[in-house]
């Protein structure tokens, strides 16, 4: 068996995975199988950028290899076509895509450099593993260098359907370049099926059946991979003394009162705003939880230089003090929102001492604060899960209460429902998501997409 070789964006961490989550667990468990190479970006801005020297950093069987950017390829390929071109469309977002060309041009750029990096450190039976939206075209440009290694693809974010991704200049040029890669794994089925339609529809692909295309003489797969977490892990960290520490804390506080608890990045993916308002409307339409329901939401801040996300920032504050204004009384506060981040385990002690999670996405590639949620609770008095139909997780938990994010009633009465759930039927949905979890975890995912792309025949 070869070696494996990740390229993503960010690297790390090789210890202490825990920390990181799902992601880095399956990464690091699948390197430690066969031994390899984690490439990505230092995080660095330099000079030379991807001239520079590698950095290279390395333990028993893994080498964690980074290069730094310009600062132009930093503005051009991460700031700009990344987040600013493909994280919106591929999220249905046409109304916030920005289109410059300048943009392409550098994230082309990036992933050739890239893979002229790569490439010489590659040996013939390595096979290669590229992450997301950051690298559509980097196994193209190892194919033009005759690289013929057996490489995967996994897009962590959705891929919209054929007529939303058109709207993208040069979307069959890019899809093409996909198609350089034996195997290209989808959040879910919806996903995987949007992308075999556009080969099928605006390449002249064929479509085999059980995610095989066939285009140009050769043949790929396309097929659904949903992420899993390390669910065992995450179900033990929520019994650490840290999470029992915090849920102290927070049990305290309530004094037998429900939580309602999101926790997000701030994204306009996210759907924060909505989930704010959705809340407010739970206090109106049911005012019975007036004084007995408060909302935590967690949200460090991300990618705090884009001014759509300092837009969000402020929206949420206003909300909050809205809200707070309009239904605080002397000893409870409605909505308490935290810009910050916490360790893991920390985390699933807020995530257990929560009688209700609300994770309601406007789209998501799968969301794994669903699946932690769930890890974290007590079998024998389990929390409920409001779930947007628009999270990749939904295809795969259809025990969670359901909900539309964009309506602030329907979210209300999932909330409702949620919150006055009987135990036996709250045990019930648990066991089911629970145990399916433990089943699909983060290490059979990614050793799903490392023997399936033994089977692609080049
Ligand atoms: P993200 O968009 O980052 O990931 P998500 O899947 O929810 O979204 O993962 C976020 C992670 O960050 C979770 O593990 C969560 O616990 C952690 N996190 C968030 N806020 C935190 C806080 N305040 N403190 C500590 N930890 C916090 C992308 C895609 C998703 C896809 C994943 C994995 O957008 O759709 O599920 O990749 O493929």
């Amino acid at each position: 068996m070869g070696r494996l070789v990740v390229v993503s964006n960010r690297v790390g961490p090789l210890k202490d995975t825990g920390r990181a989550g799902g992601l880095a667990v399956a990464l690091v468990d699948a390197l430690s199988q066969s031994g390899g190479i984690w490439f990505g970006w230092s995080g660095d801005v330099s000079e030379e950028g991807t001239f520079g020297q590698l950095k290279t950093q390395t333990t028993r069987k893994v080498q964690m290899v980074q290069l730094d950017m310009t600062q132009a390829d930093y503005d051009e390929f991460y700031a700009g076509y990344a987040n600013r071109t493909l994280w919106p469309v591929l999220h249905y977002r046409l109304d916030l895509a920005v289109f410059d060309r300048r943009f392409e041009q550098g994230y082309r750029h990036v992933n050739e450099r890239f893979a002229t990096r790569v490439a010489p450190l590659l040996e013939s039976d390595d096979i290669v593993w590229v992450h997301d939206y950051h690298f559509l075209t980097f196994g193209a440009n190892l194919r033009a260098m005759d690289i013929g290694n057996p490489m995967a693809f996994f897009l962590h974010i959705p891929f919209p359907a054929p007529e939303i991704l058109a709207a993208l200049p040069n979307a069959s040029s890019m899809v093409r370049a996909m198609l350089a890669y034996d195997l290209i794994g989808f959040q879910t089925e919806r996903d995987a099926a949007n992308f075999r339609r556009f080969v099928v529809e605006e390449l002249e692909g064929t479509d085999l059946g059980d995610g095989r295309l066939q285009i140009s003489g050769g043949e790929v797969i396309a097929r659904a991979y949903p992420i899993g977490i390390d669910a065992e892990a995450f179900s033990k960290f929520a019994m650490s003394p840290d999470a029992r520490r915090n849920m102290g804390r927070l049990e305290k506080l309530l004094g037998g009162r429900q939580q309602i608890i999101g926790v997000d990045r701030i994204d306009y993916s996210k759907g924060l705003p909505e989930r704010f308002r959705a809340f407010e409307r739970l206090l109106e339409d049911y005012p019975e939880n007036r004084g007995r329901v408060s909302l935590m939401q967690v949200a460090p801040p991300s990618r705090a230089e884009l001014d759509a996300y300092i837009d969000i920032r402020r929206q949420l504050d206003e909300m909050t003090g809205h809200v707070n204004g309009r239904f605080a009384d002397l000893d409870w506060t409605p909505i308490r929102f935290l810009t910050k981040s916490f360790p893991r385990r920390a985390l699933a002690g807020i995530y257990r001492a929560s009688r209700v999670g609300l994770v309601t996405p406007l789209r998501d590639g799968m969301n794994l604060v669903a699946k932690e949620y769930i890890a974290a609770q007590r079998a024998e008095d389990p929390g409920v899960l409001v779930l947007s139909r628009f999270a990749g997780a939904a295809e795969g938990m259809k025990e969670a209460v359901i909900v539309n994010p964009h309506s602030a009633e329907e979210v209300a009465a999932g909330l409702q429902t949620a919150i006055t759930m009987p135990l036996e039927e709250r045990r019930d949905r648990w066991q089911i998501m629970f145990d399916r979890l433990c089943r699909n975890d983060a290490v059979a995912w990614s050793r799903a997409i490392m023997s399936d792309v033994r089977t692609v025949a080049r």
